[in-house]
């Protein structure tokens, strides 16, 4: 009797309680309107500024690559108390004021109602299309989280290995093919000269010739930290070019270039580069994953009013 309580705990109430109840549109009777508002102020922004699909895609990944998908990311710091934006791998993380703009919309429409972390997830969503990437349904129902902390983040600096990086996707629970597709995002955006200056200047590691130089020439003005775009070929298209310029030893970040020159990721590199409609399923698959990294669901968490400051 008492093992069949316990059986019943275990299998039925206990995995409610962990809450992987995300749901593709939980906001469809408390705010019926929420998904089409994020996507009308992401367009709105989008067709002022491209890049905005690269910054929603890495402010994506900071935050849930760190205590899990809960906008812990968004969080100012406080005195003597700083957040996870503060961190040199998050310091130039962007897109901060574009998720404060959607929220205000949101807030005026239905108060208290949609988290920031949802609020991330879709905006993303929105931003990859626009930027001629897939469409695809989120699931939702991410609570805020009530904790952000610069002691926290552990996240992959550019430099890193394969091996290295897998094992910190792996602890998140993504494969290795997940890993590849994943970092397929820097197909758009922009890095700082100062996150490539070793590989630059390291002539034995394998890189073209005229990108070296070019890369050169751009990070040579060393005052104001320039940027170069990831992907030279279409650096505000969201395709899987990225993966042929890797092949051709035109990555810019060093673990770019690595995922192609390391064996077990060049597989899937190879495959990617030669099926650009299999890269757009696969990285739905894959986001839509990363986008359930430990989140909060049910009454867990809060639903913030700012996403900047925790409701007190
Ligand atoms: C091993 C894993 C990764 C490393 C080491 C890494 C590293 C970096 C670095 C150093 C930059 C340059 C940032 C700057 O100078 O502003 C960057 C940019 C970027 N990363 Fe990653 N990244 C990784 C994985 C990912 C993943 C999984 C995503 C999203 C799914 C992502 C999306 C982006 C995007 C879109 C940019 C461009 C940002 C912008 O234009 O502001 N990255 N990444
Ligand atoms: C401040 O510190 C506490 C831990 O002592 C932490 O839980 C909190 O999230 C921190 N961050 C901010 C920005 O307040
Ligand atoms: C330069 O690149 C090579 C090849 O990747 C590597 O073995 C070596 O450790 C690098 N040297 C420095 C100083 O980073
Ligand atoms: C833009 C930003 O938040 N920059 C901060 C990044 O982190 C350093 C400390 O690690 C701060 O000094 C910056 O102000």
């Amino acid at each position: 009797m008492q093992t069949t309580i316990l059986l019943i705990l275990f299998f039925f109430v206990l995995p409610l309680a962990v809450g992987d109840d995300l749901r593709v549109g939980f906001y469809s009777s408390s705010c019926p309107r929420a998904e089409m508002i994020v996507h009308q102020v992401v367009e709105r922004n989008f067709i002022q500024d491209g890049s905005i699909t690269a910054a929603l895609l890495r402010m994506h990944f900071h935050d849930c690559f760190v205590r899990g998908c809960d906008a812990s990311i968004l969080i100012d710091s406080k005195k003597g108390n700083q957040s996870e934006k503060e961190s040199v791998a998050n310091r130039t993380v962007r897109g901060f004021n574009l998720i404060d703009e959607i929220k205000k919309v949101l807030e005026n429409a239905c108060l208290a109602t949609v988290s920031c972390a949802d609020i991330i997830a879709l905006a993303t969503r929105d931003s990859v299309a626009l930027a001629g990437g897939p469409s695809y349904n989120v699931p939702t129902g991410r609570r805020d989280g009530l904790v952000s902390s610069i002691n926290e983040v552990k996240l992959p600096t550019p430099e890193i290995s394969v091996s290295d990086a897998f094992k910190i996707f792996n602890s998140k629970g993504m494969t290795m093919e997940e890993m590849v597709t994943l970092l397929g995002a820097h197909t758009v955006g922009i890095t700082h000269c100062s996150f490539i200056e070793s590989r630059i200047k390291n002539e034995s590691f394998s890189m073209d010739g005229d990108l070296r130089n070019k890369l050169f020439e751009v990070c040579g003005i060393k005052e104001r930290d320039p940027t170069v775009v990831l992907d030279q070929k279409t650096p505000f298209v969201f395709d899987n070019e990225f993966y042929n310029e890797i092949l051709l030893r035109r990555g810019v970040l060093s673990i770019d270039q690595n995922l192609a020159l390391d064996s077990i990721s060049k597989e899937v590199v190879t495959s990617l580069a030669a099926n650009g409609v299999s890269f757009r399923e696969k990285f739905v698959g894959a986001v839509v994953k990363m986008g359930k990294i430990d989140v909060l669901t049910g009454n867990e968490g809060e639903i913030r009013k700012n996403c900047r400051v925790f409701n007190s």
